[in-house]
């Protein structure tokens, strides 16, 4: 109807910590979106594609050293640099499905010691998602997947202390944006199952844009 085509597009987060199949599902969303005959855009952060984006690629290999702020720094400038794009495209009725988003930035960076408010700031006023959808995995079960690859975050320490940090950040959405904006998501089981229980969980936000009500702008995030 046209109703339906007036609305913009949803802004869709998915979070969660290494191994939890969220690359995988955000995938699948994307391809299962395109089917219902919605458009849809995987934007994955870090974006490495952009000259940020490469120097943050270096870091992340251990191919470059960074002070903690300024690597802190430049994940913010690389969704900054994309900020422009996601309004565009949700204003044009496109569904932006992120894979990471400024929640990775804070949960990653405090864990290694920052500040939680330096690392929040930096991210004021950032397009703000509909809802993020946060993956939970039991530690063992994450254990049993495919081996941590090689880069710098991909230890148990630092997987520890980023859950802790997680828990934080998802309080200060809650707080400041209210429980819609934040879902958690039990990622045991396989990948259809998880895959329905995140279709279950959006099927509200995506009926209310069918209804146009995804019409109200795209928020700024912690404003
Ligand atoms: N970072 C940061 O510090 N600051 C920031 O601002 C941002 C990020 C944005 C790179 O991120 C690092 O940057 C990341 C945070 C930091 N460090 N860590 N950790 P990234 O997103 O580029 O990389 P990643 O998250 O480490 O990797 P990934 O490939 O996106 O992982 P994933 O999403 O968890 O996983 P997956 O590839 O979908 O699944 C993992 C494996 O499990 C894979 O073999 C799958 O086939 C398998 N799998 C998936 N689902 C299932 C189920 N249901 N059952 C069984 N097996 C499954």
């Amino acid at each position: 109807s046209s109703s339906s085509s007036a609305s913009r597009g949803a802004f869709i987060v998915f979070e969660g910590l290494d191994r939890c199949g969220k690359t995988t599902q955000v995938s699948r969303l994307v391809e299962r979106l395109e089917k219902e005959g919605k458009t849809a855009r995987l934007q994955k952060f870090p974006d490495r594609t952009t000259a940020i984006g490469q120097m943050i690629d270096a870091y992340l290999r251990s191919k470059a050293d960074m002070d903690d702020r300024a690597i802190h720094l430049l994940f913010s400038a690389n969704r900054w640099e994309c900020a422009a794009a996601i309004r565009r495209d949700l204003a044009n009725g496109i569904t932006i499905i992120a894979d990471r988003y400024a929640f990775s930035g804070i949960a990653f960076s405090a864990a290694k010691g920052l500040p939680f408010d330096f690392c929040l700031n930096p991210d004021t006023a950032l397009p703000l998602p509909d809802i993020t959808l946060y993956l939970t995995l039991s530690p063992i079960i994450a254990s049993q997947r495919a081996a941590f690859g090689e880069e710098r975050y991909e230890t148990d320490q630092m997987q520890r202390s980023t859950r802790q940090q997680f828990a934080l950040v998802a309080q200060e959405v809650v707080k400041r944006h209210g429980e819609n904006r934040w879902r958690e998501v039990d990622a045991n089981g396989g990948i259809e199952e998880v895959g329905d229980r995140i279709w279950g969980l959006l099927a509200p936000l995506l009926e209310e844009g069918q209804g146009g009500g995804l019409k109200r702008e795209v928020g700024e995030l912690w404003v």
